[in-house]
């Protein structure tokens, strides 16, 4: 057991919410969520006042959720205008290329302009409110104004992140039918180059719904501008006005989709809404951050993932913070470039993933402790669970024992975070996710969905809305309540285990259903799965996670080949290769296990519980096996298993 770091005295008497603040506000919010949400609203400006305040039901006979129903507001003009009084000069946002030497600062001022122009620019290019436009970018200022041009003119926008394939691309595009696609020429990360544009070309071949292209020009690398459908993004702007009214769009028009992995078919497009959505952006990195005016603050996700929409734009920019944007990876050019931007910057907050931390870790502590640091406040964790040993390094080594961490359970599903220790008000305890969000009332259940009391283990429900959730998988609005709201009737299911200890904490223990986490990246086992089995050699295949070192979950793959194919080491080349093509280099397989035959019931269902304690290495206890069609074959997977060290 690790130890408990009680709040520095200073946080307790400090910050926006100590211990009997939390109390008082997280009862206000449980008891009378009208006038709680009320008064949180209030940090926003509305075009149309809202007299409706919550209106929820996660009951099948009368299900919905709308927050805010009746009020219209305008999210860009939230992230921008507002501010422009007071803080035009500000800086919005502070872009650090990807490698050194190379950055930009964009005042609120100069935001406005760049926003303004764009939304002109994207109606001159046929958009309208309500129509989809996919924002394919490397992280670059161009994807933040993308973001918030789709707001200002009430189009819905679908950021898919730069790592996803062509196909994985052209899914995403189709889904929604989006009109307009926003990309680069090329992307940079590490010193390597993303073929961005190119990839939009392959996907384009089969997405018929794509009439405009707008090119922004990042590394000026070599590619095809197509006749009539693609335009330069620098030249569509230019031509653009620098003054764009913001459409009043109701609190329960769409803001965004974002694709996520779940543990069956295909990627699902969540939709978040504009009100709700940003009331909770906004306190949650107000309150989570002990947010000041002037702090630089920096969440080192790309905007591709829910964590970026969040936190790198949409909250901070409503808080008017400055918000830092990398553009690269933790080791390029070398160890520190994480410490240097820190101290470039002065940064006062930063948010991260424990893949990275342990990433990091791994190279020891002179690459971090050559840096001053000394500007930082407050560290964060995001993403998956972080293991006390890279939580005690991260605390000890980064932030010199002086800065405490905020680890902030959520999901692509539920906006922003729902659960987290607050600097100001609750011991730390490593590995933690500690304390619901005000308005977040979890639960643990059993299998059954009987409600656990007292510290107890099981799977993690909330029982009613809270102002940020995703209001309807897009397009299947039967999916979206069958997903979340079947399992455990009445309760929205997490798909996370969980613990809760004698102090009331939560302790996050994972997905407990067919996702998988890598490296702080949602994967559905079936998306690996049905890549595999698209291989012309490939006849059967089950995914499943193993623990690692680094990502936190590796993707484990057992495959049987057709029986005329041989097992070779070309291969399980071959396969890995072709699952980076077909989804993305997130999804490379770290394991393909050549099986000749899958452990399976009679009724052919593959016992999942078997190959994950196989490939965990746990092959002491591997339960009864004896409803298997042949228990021979668990015995030839056990003697034939090879992890990569
Ligand atoms: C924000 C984000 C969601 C899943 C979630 C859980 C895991 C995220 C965590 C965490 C433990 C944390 N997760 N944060 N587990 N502690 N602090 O990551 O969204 O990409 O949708 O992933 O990630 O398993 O269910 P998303």
């Amino acid at each position: 057991m690790s130890s408990v770091h009680p709040v520095p005295a200073e946080w307790a008497a400090n910050a926006k919410i100590n211990a009997e603040r939390y109390e008082s506000m997280y009862a206000a919010a449980a008891n009378d969520p009208d006038a709680f949400w009320r008064k949180e609203a209030m940090r926003l400006d509305w075009m149309t006042p809202f007299t409706k305040i919550k209106n929820t039901s996660f009951h099948e006979a009368d299900f919905g959720i709308k927050w805010f129903e009746d009020g219209a507001l305008n999210v860009a003009a939230n992230c921008i205008d507002r501010h422009l009084a007071e803080r035009g000069d500000a800086v919005a946002i502070l872009w650090e290329g990807d490698s050194p030497g190379e950055d930009r600062r964009i005042t609120y001022r100069e935001l406005h302009e760049e926003v303004c122009r764009l939304a002109n620019a994207l109606k001159a290019n046929g958009v309208r409110k309500g129509d989809r436009v996919t924002i394919y970018l490397p992280m670059i200022p161009e994807a933040a104004f993308s973001m918030l041009a789709c707001a200002r003119v009430g189009a819905i926008h679908s950021v898919v992140f730069g790592g996803f394939s062509p196909d994985s691309l052209s899914g995403r595009i189709q889904d929604c039918d989006s009109t307009l696609v926003i990309t680069a020429d090329e992307g940079l990360r590490g010193g390597k180059k993303v073929p961005l544009k190119a990839n939009v070309d392959e996907a384009l071949a089969q997405c018929s719904s794509v009439s405009r292209v707008l090119v922004v020009r990042r590394t000026g690398g070599d590619i095809l501008m197509k006749d009539g459908r693609d335009v330069w993004y620098h030249e569509a702007v230019a031509k653009a006005s620098a003054e764009c009214p913001a459409e009043a769009m109701s609190a329960e028009d769409p803001l965004f989709i974002l694709y996520t992995s779940g543990s069956t078919g295909k990627p699902k497009g969540v939709l978040h809404t504009s009100g709700g959505y940003l009331v909770w952006a906004s306190m949650t990195h107000e309150y989570v951050f002990d947010y000041r005016p002037g702090d630089i603050f920096w969440c080192a996700a790309d905007v591709g993932w829910v964590t970026g929409h969040t936190y790198v734009v949409y909250g901070a920019l409503a808080n008017g913070a400055t918000t830092l944007m990398y553009e690269g990876v933790p080791n390029h050019p070398d160890f520190s470039r994480f410490w240097q931007i820190v101290d470039k910057y002065e940064v006062d907050i930063f948010y991260g993933a424990p893949t990275a931390i342990r990433a990091l870790m791994r190279e020891g502590e002179e690459w971090v402790k050559k840096t001053s640091r000394k500007s930082l406040r407050l560290l964060g964790s995001v993403g998956e669970p972080i293991n006390p040993e890279a939580w005690e390094w991260y605390y000890r080594v980064v932030g010199d024992e002086r800065c405490p961490i905020v680890d902030t359970y959520w999901q692509t599903e539920t906006g922003a975070c729902m659960m987290t220790p607050l600097p100001g008000a609750h011991a730390l305890k490593p590995g933690a996710a500690s304390k619901p969000m005000f308005g977040v009332k979890p639960v643990i259940v059993d299998a059954e969905g009987k409600v656990l009391e007292g510290p107890t283990d099981g799977n993690l429900c909330i029982t009613d809305s809270w102002p940020g959730q995703m209001r309807t998988v897009w397009g299947d609005h039967e999916r979206f309540f069958q997903t979340y709201f079947t399992t455990y009737p009445g309760k929205y299911f997490t798909g996370d285990g969980c613990r809760r200890d004698e102090d009331g904490y939560y302790w996050i223990t994972g997905r407990v259903d067919d996702v998988i986490n890598v490296s702080g990246h949602r994967m559905g086992t079936a998306e690996v799965e049905s890549a595999l089995v698209a291989h012309a050699k490939v006849a059967e295949a089950a995914v499943v996670g193993y623990p690692h070192d680094i990502k936190g979950q590796g993707i484990y793959a057992y495959v049987t080949l057709n029986a005329n194919e041989t097992e070779s080491a070309e291969v399980r080349a071959e396969l890995v290769k072709w699952v980076r093509q077909e989804i993305g280099p997130i999804a490379t397989p770290d394991v393909i296990h050549f099986a000749p035959g899958l452990p399976k019931t009679r009724s052919g269902k593959i016992m999942r519980r078997i190959l994950r304690k196989i490939a965990e290495g746990d092959t002491s206890n591997l339960g009864d096996i004896s409803t298997l069609a042949d228990p021979s074959v668990v015995e030839s997977l056990v003697t034939s298993r090879s992890v990569p060290a």
